[in-house]
């Protein structure tokens, strides 16, 4: 007999978003629940009716199969869809459909109980059975489905559990998020008994006046409630009774019910310890349901957060507060499981926000892990809680298509009905990139009544009008807009609604330029409150190089620091052999697929930090805490007196007690000495006491203030000879390659994308041909004139070498015709011999900088192996630059090398690779290195912007054609 669930062909039916699953709930069965976890029969069909009978496997749950050993391979694509049927259309032949099945042995104390079934998470139809009778089907990707197995089972026997779970469905249009595709079950597996009576749902508003409300409902499995049942509860050991005003007025309006039983809890809690993400303060609630004879019959408890969330004109109010939105947008993502993460994964990511200065989450672009959000409540962030809804490529025909309507609404009241006690929650998203239609008013409007007390939000029907007080956005939450569109809006006297980008600052490669521009405008005009930066991870997942396959959970310790071990690499897009796919688009975040940060990660920490640090006319030092919640109580700190002439001075510093936003003045805390030139001082601010969330003794933030510039130094005196050969080019002992010009980098990927580095190409910048013009003996200088010529236009270029006491100065000046109007570069390049090992410099450090993402690179005396100091992108690109650099070491261990310093604060590089060397592979591992340096030193370098996706650099941040001059001394140590 056909199957009824296979019959149904419940992947082709986007009406039907489940069948006997029971209404999802805020009652947290994971305690105490049987889990399901672990290794499971399984068989990989090839379409949903293919007969199961083959040989069977073992597969691991929670995991995709897609990245354990099956030959569907994980593939990456952003919009277009994997496949060409149209909504609501999946693949009628090839549809991967992997069984999973396993014995339950049913606890003959079960007896007697209801007994539900829990699956977390499964891509993208779940169908249920047991013992081959059918239990129920479900969508909904990234939420638990639940069914009640008490029918099915018999306690004290066993029964056959089969799981099977389509990959492509109607339900795969609406979740075509920019991520790998997998299949399979991402999330735990369990079973969980209640009492017949038990609590269906409990609800909680908690304000910051203390004010906490607890409604609940109940059901009994046999339909009638029995009489006499009653709630109560306690928070913090506080007890709480049943509201029975509430009681009475339900009876007096008849609204007492026979099978739904209603009752609320109530109580104002004196002196109560608001939540904030600065202060995460949670009460622990304890919800508990009776028998008529006082005997409990279910407990639910809760860890809740008392904080009110409000709009009040264009500002997003936390408790009252105006406060800043540091977000991220975060996937759920391992390198080794592709899609499953633990609670511990959770904790890391979140644990790396918090100490990255973050303090809001996008849960892009769907619902997360139920632990992300007790994380979240704990450590301390704003969340956006998203919908798993993205219809990307056929965003405009699902939007208003009624076939879909079920699903809209589904998918968002799931997530709302789930998440709704969590303070950490603050705004509800109706999804991603799915155009704007009926199907999202009827989602928004179920939200606006089921929860009142939270804004909500979605980007396609902010577009229709930031201000529109018709669409459904309670914010104005675009994407990668211009910085100066949203100035210009906070300044139009238009705005009605508060502007926080859902994303911005795509971070693909080496990017994030502007961060501390857009962080400056935010800061200086009211109406605009933040962003969410696109995004956490870079989705690099470990692959073996010699077979291709992903190489899963046994991969642990297989990468370090970002880079993948010898044999390995991070995979992106095409790597498993996809025929269709969007290639490096899926690295695109601010940390490693290891976690490892990048260089963006610490700007990012210093453009979020508690304290800022202002110099006053030279009269004081101005600290001022910037927090919205707290003082300073929580930091300490130590000063450092850093001099040009190579001395760091250091002192404890004892942090002013300060109220959010008050400012206090402190002595200067070491006294500035005559000499040694320019002069910084820093604040070096840790935390003073161990917190969940890092160690005592974490860096926070290092602000800086100038307390003296760099005088201008008199030039050495020339001595003897420069040598050069017939071509004009010095010669050195120490160099393999002399100085020359470069214009060139490696593009970066906004440079590739942004259209910038085809333009580049195509003036020939990448392979300037030199012509030496002239080489002229003038007292001990010689002066080289050289023309570099492109396809489209000549470099004229002029070094006048001097020899000088150990080295040789080098006065440089290029000309770049005007049609070269946006280059990436203007400088030296040079390469060493091999043996130069350590870098010391004194300028920004010591992670990567550049000129548009320079901040939180303090200026100080910096120390780094060559090799540490370049930074592993997944596709090379120009990596390892750093900013403001006045002068810099290359040495062998015998410290034997050379010393450059520079006539100002440059963009300098050392690395031991030529930028052709980085554009020539695709990946990482396949980049060998070079015995000796490739060193550059620029007059100018272009910013990074993020032009990958979204704005460019800013002018300010171009490189102009005309003249540029820059001079440098070479000596030997
Ligand atoms: C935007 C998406 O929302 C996000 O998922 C990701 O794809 C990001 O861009 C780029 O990495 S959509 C884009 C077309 C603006």
């Amino acid at each position: 007999m056909t199957d009824p669930l296979l019959a149904l062909r419940p992947w082709d039916a986007p009406e039907v978003t489940s069948w006997g699953r029971l209404p999802m709930n805020a009652v947290d069965r994971r305690a105490g629940a049987h889990s399901l976890d672990g290794g499971w029969r399984f068989q990989l069909l090839s379409a949903p009716h293919a007969p199961v009978g083959g040989a069977w496997s073992t597969a691991t749950v929670p995991g995709a199969w897609t990245m354990q050993d099956t030959d569907d391979l994980p593939q990456y694509l952003n919009v277009r869809m994997p496949f060409a049927e149209f909504p609501p259309r999946s693949p009628a032949e090839d549809n991967p459909t992997g069984v999973y099945e396993r014995e339950i042995d049913v606890p003959a104390g079960w007896a007697g109980r209801r007994i539900v079934l829990q699956v977390g998470a499964a891509e993208s139809v779940l169908l249920v059975h047991v013992d081959g009778r059918p239990v129920g089907v479900s969508k909904d990707s990234h939420l638990a489905a639940e069914f009640e197995l008490t029918g099915f089972v018999r306690p004290g026997g066993r029964a056959v559990l089969r799981l099977t779970v389509v990959k492509w469905s109607d339900a795969s249009h609406l979740e075509d998020q920019d991520h790998w595709w997998h299949g399979g079950i991402t999330r735990s597996v369990l079973l969980y008994t209640t009492d017949p009576l038990y609590l269906a749902d409990v609800d909680v508003r908690a304000g910051r006046d203390g004010e906490l409300r607890v409604d609940c409902r109940v059901r009994d499995a046999g339909g009638a409630l029995p009489a006499g049942w009653y709630l109560d509860g306690e928070l913090d050991g506080l007890a709480l009774a049943q509201d029975t005003a509430f009681d009475r007025a339900n009876a007096e309006d008849e609204r007492v019910s026979a099978f739904l039983g209603e009752a609320r809890l109530r109580t104002r809690v004196p002196e109560v310890r608001p939540w904030t993400a600065e202060t995460p303060e949670l009460y622990g609630l304890t919800v508990r349901l009776h028998r008529a004879d006082g005997t409990v019959a279910d407990t639910s408890r809760h860890r809740i957060g008392f904080r009110d969330v409000e709009v009040v004109g264009r500002d997003l109010l936390i408790n009252g507060e105006r406060v800043y939105i540091r977000g991220v947008n975060r996937h759920d993502f391992h390198p080794l499981t592709g899609r499953t993460v633990s609670y511990d994964d959770l904790r890391a990511d979140l644990v790396l926000l918090k100490r990255f200065g973050f303090n809001a989450i996008r849960t892009a672009h769907y619902p997360g892990d139920p632990a992300l959000y007790d994380l979240a409540d704990e450590l301390g962030f704003y969340v956006v809680d998203e919908a798993d809804i993205e219809s990307h490529d056929h965003a405009h025909e699902i939007a208003d298509d009624p076939r879909h309507l079920n699903a809209f609404v589904d998918r968002v009241s799931r997530m709302v009905l789930r998440d709704k006690n969590h303070p950490s929650v603050i705004i509800w998203s109706l999804g991603n990139e799915s155009d704007y239609g009926a199907n999202h008013d009827a989602a928004a409007g179920w939200v606006r009544r089921h929860d009142p007390s939270r804004p909500l939000q979605y980007e396609g029907a902010a577009k229709r009008g930031w201000a529109d007080p018709e669409v459904a956005s309670d914010i104005a939450c675009p994407m990668y807009a211009p910085l100066e569109d949203c100035v210009a809006h906070a300044l139009s006297g238009e705005q009605t609604k508060p502007l926080i980008q859902c994303e911005y600052s795509h971070a693909m490669g080496n990017s994030n330029g502007t961060l501390a521009d857009h962080w400056a405008a935010i800061e200086a005009t009211p109406g605009l409150q933040g962003g969410f930066i696109w995004e956490f991870w870079d989705h690099g997942i470990l692959q073996s190089v010699n077979d291709g396959r992903p190489v899963g959970r046994g991969g642990a310790g297989l990468y370090d620091n970002g880079v993948a071990a010898p044999g390995y690499r991070w995979a992106y897009g095409g790597d498993f052999g996809e025929k269709d796919h969007d290639g490096a688009f899926v690295a695109d975040g601010v940390v490693f697929p290891d976690r490892t940060p990048k260089p963006v990660m610490y700007e990012h920490r210093e453009l979020a930090a508690p304290l800022r640090l202002e110099l006053f006319r030279h009269e004081g030092l101005v600290v001022s805490n910037h927090q919205h919640f707290r003082g300073l109580d929580w930091l300490t700190g130590t000063w450092e007196l850093v001099l040009a002439d190579g001395r760091t001075l250091t002192a404890a510093a004892e942090l002013p007690a300060l109220l959010p936003g008050e400012t206090a003045v402190v002595p200067f805390p070491l006294a500035l000495p005559q000499d040694g030139g320019e002069a910084w001082l820093t604040l070096r601010v840790t935390t003073a006491k161990d917190l969940a969330w890092a160690p005592r003794g974490t860096e926070v933030c290092t602000p800086q203030v100038l307390l003296r510039a760099a005088a201008p130094v008199p030039g050495p005196a020339a001595t003897g000879p420069v040598e050069v050969d017939a071509d004009g080019l010095l010669v050195h002992p120490l160099l393999t390659a002399a100085p020359t010009l470069s214009l060139w980098r490696a593009p970066t990927d906004n440079d590739e994308l942004g259209g910038m580095a085809p333009r580049w190409r195509a003036w020939g910048l990448d392979a300037l041909v030199r012509k030496v013009v002239s080489v002229r003996r003038e007292g001990p200088s010689v002066t080289v004139l050289a023309e570099y010529a492109g396809t489209t236009g000549v470099v004229r270029h002029r070094q006048v070498l001097t020899p000088v006491e150990g080295g040789v100065r080098i006065d440089e000046r290029a000309e770049l015709p005007a049609e070269f109007d946006d280059v990436a570069r203007v400088g030296t390049v040079f390469e060493t011999v091999a043996g130069l090992e350590l870098l010391e410099w004194f300028g920004q450090g010591p992670w990567e900088s550049y000129p548009d993402r320079s901040g939180g690179a303090p200026v100080g005396h910096h120390a780094l192996p060559v090799d540490a100091s370049f930074t592993p992108y997944l596709r090379p690109q120009e990596s390892g630059g750093r900013h403001g650099v006045r002068r810099f070491t290359l040495s062998a261990p015998d410290a034997t090398g050379l010393a450059v310093a520079l006539d100002e604060p440059r963009q300098v590089s050392v690395t031991r690779y030529r930028a052709e060397d980085l554009t020539a592979v695709a990946h990482h591992d396949e980049l060998v290195p070079r015995a000796g340096c490739v060193v550059h030193l620029d007059a100018a370098h272009r910013g990074l912007g993020t032009a990958s996706c979204g704005p460019d650099t800013f002018p300010s941040y171009l490189v102009a054609p005309g003249v540029h001059r820059w001079n440098w001394t070479l000596r030997v140590l």
